[in-house]
């Protein structure tokens, strides 16, 4: 197991990695090239200058969050070869920078959504929420503008501001694409890159859908253990794998995380692992809560049981972590409430693996 922890490059993130360097267990960061667009290639010229940066601080560039995928392979527009042919030059020019864990989603217009970023609970701290209701009755435009709001002026990934124009017409246009559609655009992509991945010794790590049910009917694709497999199927190989985001998939009750963290693991499948926890207030409503057990509804310890009695041998970080201490920065991804988790995580690790 080797513990990184998230980080953006250009400036673009409060916390420094200099600081990361000081979290005892940190080996490395998880990191995206967010100022080549989406589609293009990442050329060696820009990873370098990113991978750089981050080796001079004593620190490792192993895994890739996100390269993200052009809307035009998930849509499975004639333009999605040169698309994937892209990609698949950023996939060979990160494996030759020693990167071995590529994170990606295939979810459609939107990565991710949270109905507030800045809640308050009890304890003084603020973290970002879910309430249902709020989400389906907000207009798109209104949830736009309200993640902005809410983005403290750094860059929120899975929203940048130049999508938004296309967004409404993106949902427009999924509501005429199948679910069983939506799966052959996927098999087609994967068809393409997963060979890629095994010449390359790369593992493909698959984010699941956050939250994991559908808001504007848009296709859900990893959101419970069935799709999990269903989507692993698609294209059988080691390297087709899963990051298993907790928090992600235990938003929905009916979803056993261990159970799933035990399954896959099993398979070789989980090359990743967002660990995070959260507090539902009501079935479909929760808010991120801090990392342990004592604090959420997951069972942290029993996760991480499940993890390394099955065999995983992947990357883990802490995931989103609230505001604490009177930090600002990124919602979800200030310095002081992950580097609580990391250590946490870091305690959970060595108890398992010493005492069995
Ligand atoms: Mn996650």
């Amino acid at each position: 197991m080797k513990l990184v922890l998230r980080w953006f490059p250009y400036g673009d993130d409060s916390v420094s990695l200099r600081q990361i360097r000081q979290i005892p267990g940190v080996k490395g960061v998880a990191t995206f090239l967010s100022r080549v667009p989406v589609g293009d290639v990442w050329t060696m010229d820009e990873i370098l200058h990113v991978k750089n940066m981050i080796n001079s601080h004593g620190l490792e560039m192993e895994v890739i969050e996100s390269l993200n995928i052009h809307e035009d392979i998930k849509k499975g527009l004639s333009t999605r070869d040169m698309y994937i042919d892209n990609y698949i030059l950023s996939m060979k020019n990160l494996a030759s920078c020693g990167v071995k864990c590529i994170c990606y989603n295939f979810m459609p217009v939107m990565d991710w959504y949270r109905s507030v970023l800045s809640e308050y609970l009890p304890d003084g701290s603020y973290t970002m929420a879910y309430y249902h209701d709020d989400a389906v009755k907000l207009s798109l435009s209104n949830i736009t503008s309200s993640m902005m709001r809410g983005s403290n002026n750094f860059s929120l990934p899975g929203w940048e501001p130049e999508r938004f124009a296309q967004m409404a017409d993106d949902i427009e246009y999924y509501r005429n694409v199948s679910s069983s559609e939506y799966f052959a655009n996927i098999k087609y992509f994967l068809d393409a890159v997963i060979p890629v991945a095994e010449s390359l010794d790369i593992d493909f790590a698959v984010h699941p859908d956050d939250p994991p049910w559908p808001l504007f009917h848009l296709p859900k694709v990893v959101n419970c253990k069935e799709s999990i497999s269903k989507y692993l199927d698609l294209v059988p190989s080691k390297k087709n794998g899963l990051t298993l985001c907790t928090g992600s998939l235990a938003a929905d009750p009916a979803n056993d995380v261990a159970d799933i963290a035990s399954t896959f693991a099993a398979m070789g499948k989980i090359h990743f692992v967002h660990l995070r926890n959260i507090k539902h207030v009501s079935d479909k409503d929760f808010y991120e809560s801090a990392h342990l057990s004592s604090c959420g509804d997951l069972d942290m310890a029993k996760i991480v049981r499940c993890l390394y009695e099955n065999g995983f041998d992947g990357y883990i970080r802490p995931d989103h972590g609230r505001m604490i201490w009177d930090e600002t920065g990124r919602p979800g991804y200030g310095l002081y409430d992950r580097a609580l988790g990391a250590a946490y995580i870091s305690g959970l690790w060595e108890a398992v693996t010493k005492n069995g």
